[in-house]
């Protein structure tokens, strides 16, 4: 305790409500109450009687326990941890918190799927909110940001519409966490302005492995200040130490029912294991007078700057260390606000950020129910605050003295900062314009930045956007729209409109031209965002039964917990299975209990007899089935290796040298009896580096 990254932990711990001298039970004004499990009646059988103010109270509390889950964003996991810059950024901002790299800042990240109810699956095609509130010592800075570096709409009015149009439709309430719907695709394909974020939507940026595998932006073009008043144009990047890594979209939809915490319980888990996920802060900087340089306009938030053009420079690093204690007090309480800035950052008028500078506060108020919110512990800062707010819905300070400026009374205070203090300014930026509701010319093209998107993509990553479209375009009734949304497309790339329109049922268009924008960025493919190459925290399910060589499980599982994996031991049923030593193994989970798609890899040992353990379980041949329909990594060893015939219907045509390893598409087999030796486990590891392997025939995702 004691490092700058622990005041908000130390403030925390002042508002835990527990009794450590554990007494006994009592009403909320403290009266002890020796019955909890039987209201009070008139008589054994009798009526309950109205002044048990104990059963009134539990039971008018519990009717309350719940507030309005947001909005958008309602699911959501969250956690706390800090944040370090690599070194000064005095050059473009005083923001306090980016200058010193010996002063990390406390922060508290919530991660979110944006349609879905509070309860929904994690794994849904959405967007993921990535919000960070950095408790810094000039106030709370939030940078609300997503997993997509580009927005559906371009001016914040359109947000009721564009959210009306996503969430479920009115008369039914259907589809829950899903854009698979007449009403949102009715809307994009009226607005063209949508169709770069929703490219990355189809893409498999929007279904994630986990929130600690993906990037996140902070979308608009913000503004630094430097101590000199000067500004500079910034994008804001979240890059993640361990790579960015999707899900196959069949796999996502199982999980969503196989665990719908798929991706809470990852981060939690990670966390308590002592995983801390890693992030790395870039920023694209832009000097105030090229603001003009781009042909696209900074202020619009379905653009990006392309990485090639402004390089992103990391300024920083994010740990997340530590789980909430409360989920309520904590993750459901937080509250963001994009108006939540420090001095250094400013805005833009970009006319998006403008309307969120609006909503966010509002929305706070009725979700949190009045505007005391900032009190919540989780939103407090660490910075003193000193105001002359007053009063309202849970008020929880006993203020005293003056509430007014100026006064006299009250010695003056609080007074305002001086000039040469770190008081917030706002960046003087000249604005002359007449009053009108028009979007600016240097909005409308719409196409270019899709079809840029498109074209940067690998071919497994277009046949997956293309598999998507067709998708979600199948689930509309509307033909109409259909159609509509494939001409839209046609825009875009004719190759991608052709395509989607004969998986859907709809006419080919006319004379389509592949998009217009040829320039291709990189940057944007998931390829080209591996990470360190490390499988830390990937988990591997190895399957056992009676019989197995438990030496061989032993030795190849050491290995690759020594990689940093999580490898589980997984058989038909829970308990021991008794290994070809006679001696028993620990089964870690019961097959039935779990399922491949909770799981990055699967590993068949060998047992000597040979007989693959694995068999003659059925729902072993699914799991691994499954696991490489869905692109994992297969590794299969001794008489594991026959399990591997079972793949044939899928397209496996084994090649397996005899007594060496072979790997082949992520399928990494060593036929020989006994111990996994050093080549094999480098060659699973690297196949497991790969993350997914897509050129393995059929793809069917
Ligand atoms: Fe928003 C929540 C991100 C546009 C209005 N938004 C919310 C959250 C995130 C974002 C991550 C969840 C915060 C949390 O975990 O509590 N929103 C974005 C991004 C946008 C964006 C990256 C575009 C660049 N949002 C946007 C617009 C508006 C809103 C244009 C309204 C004009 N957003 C809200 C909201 C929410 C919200 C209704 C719901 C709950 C909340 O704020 O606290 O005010």
């Amino acid at each position: 305790m004691g490092s700058p990254a622990d005041r908000k932990q130390q403030q925390r711990e002042s508002f835990h409500a527990d009794d450590p001298a554990g007494g006994p039970l009592t009403t909320d004004q403290g009266v002890e109450v020796d019955h909890t499990d039987d209201s009070l009646a008139a008589g054994e059988r009798g009526p309950t009687l109205m002044e048990d103010f104990h059963f009134r109270e539990k039971l008018t509390h519990f009717d309350h326990e719940r507030i309005p889950e947001r909005v958008v964003h309602a699911r959501g996991a969250g956690a706390y941890g800090y944040f370090e810059p690599y070194e000064s950024c005095a050059e473009f901002t005083r923001a306090a918190f980016l200058q010193d790299p010996a002063v990390q800042t406390p922060v508290f990240v919530r991660f979110s799927t944006v349609q879905g109810p509070r309860g929904s699956a994690d794994t849904v095609r959405d967007v993921r909110g990535f919000a960070t509130k950095f408790y810094t010592s000039e106030g709370n800075y939030d940078l609300v940001g997503n997993n997509f570096p580009v927005f559906f709409i371009q001016d914040g009015i359109k947000f009721p519409d564009f959210v009306h149009a996503v969430k479920p439709e009115p008369h039914n309430d259907i589809p829950t966490g899903a854009s698979a719907h007449d009403t949102l695709w009715d809307f994009v394909s009226l607005q063209p302005e949508t169709l770069h974020a929703i490219m990355w939507l189809m893409s498999d940026r929007a279904i994630p492995r986990s929130y600690r595998m993906m990037q996140g932006f902070g979308v608009h073009t913000f503004r630094f200040v430097n101590a000199d008043g000067r500004g500079t144009f910034v994008k804001f990047h979240w890059k993640p130490k361990l790579g960015v890594h999707s899900l196959v979209w069949d796999e996502a939809q199982e999980c969503q029912g196989r665990d719908p915490d798929f991706n809470r319980r990852d981060l939690w888990d990670a966390i308590e294991a002592g995983e801390y996920p890693e992030w790395e802060l870039g920023v694209q900087l832009v000097p105030e007078e090229d603001e003009f340089a781009f042909d696209f306009d900074l202020l619009d938030a379905t653009k990006i700057i392309p990485e090639e053009q402004v390089p992103v420079r990391p300024i920083g690093r994010m740990v997340l260390n530590r789980n909430p204690e409360n989920f309520f007090a904590e993750t459901e309480q937080v509250a963001f606000h994009t108006g939540n800035v420090v001095p250094g950052i400013d805005f833009t008028n970009d006319p998006l950020l403008q309307a969120r500078n609006f909503s966010y506060l509002d929305t706070q108020l009725i979700r949190l129910g009045g505007p005391n919110f900032a009190q919540i512990p989780v939103n407090r800062p660490v910075a003193p605050v000193r105001t002359n707010q007053r009063d309202g819905y849970h008020q929880s300070a006993i203020h005293r003295g003056t509430n007014y400026f100026p006064n006299s009374l009250g010695g003056g205070c609080p007074a305002h900062a001086g000039v040469d203090a770190n008081a917030y300014t706002h960046y003087a930026e000249r604005v002359d314009g007449a009053k009108i509701r028009k979007r600016s010319e240097s909005f409308k093209d719409h196409y270019s930045q899709p079809a840029m998107f498109f074209h940067s993509m690998a071919d497994w990553e277009k046949q997956h956007i293309v598999a998507a479209f067709r998708f979600e375009l199948g689930k509309v009734d509307a033909m109409t729209v259909r159609a509509r949304t494939v001409e839209q497309l046609a825009k875009v790339d004719g190759g991608l409109a052709s395509e989607v329109a004969r998986g859907i049922g709809v006419p080919e268009p006319d004379g389509a031209e592949p998009g217009t924008y040829k320039l291709a960025s990189p940057a944007l493919s998931i390829e080209s965002l591996r990470g360190d190459g490390s499988i830390r925290t990937r988990q591997i399910a190895v399957l056992v039964t009676d019989g197995v060589d438990a030496e061989q499980v032993a030795s190849v599982r050491e290995a690759l917990a020594a990689e940093g994996a999580i490898v589980e031991a997984l058989a038909p049923t829970d308990g021991t299975v008794t290994g070809t030593d006679g001696a028993s193994y620990t089964v870690d989970r019961a097959l039935p209990t779990v399922a491949s798609v909770l799981y990055d890899a699967v590993l068949l040992p060998g047992g000597p007899d040979g007989t693959p353990p694995a068999a003659t379980d059925p729902d072993a041949l699914r799991f691994v089935r499954d696991a490489y329909r869905h692109g994992k990594p297969v590794g299969a060893l001794g008489s594991g290796v026959g399990v591997l015939s079972a793949l044939e219907p899928d397209g496996l045509r084994l090649s397996t040298g005899s007594g060496h390893t072979v790997s082949d598409r992520g399928v990494v087999t060593d036929t020989s009896p006994g111990t996994a030796d050093t080549e094999f486990v480098r060659a699973f590891v690297d196949a497991m580096a790969a993350h997914r392997h897509w050129d393995r025939p059929p793809v069917r995702h």
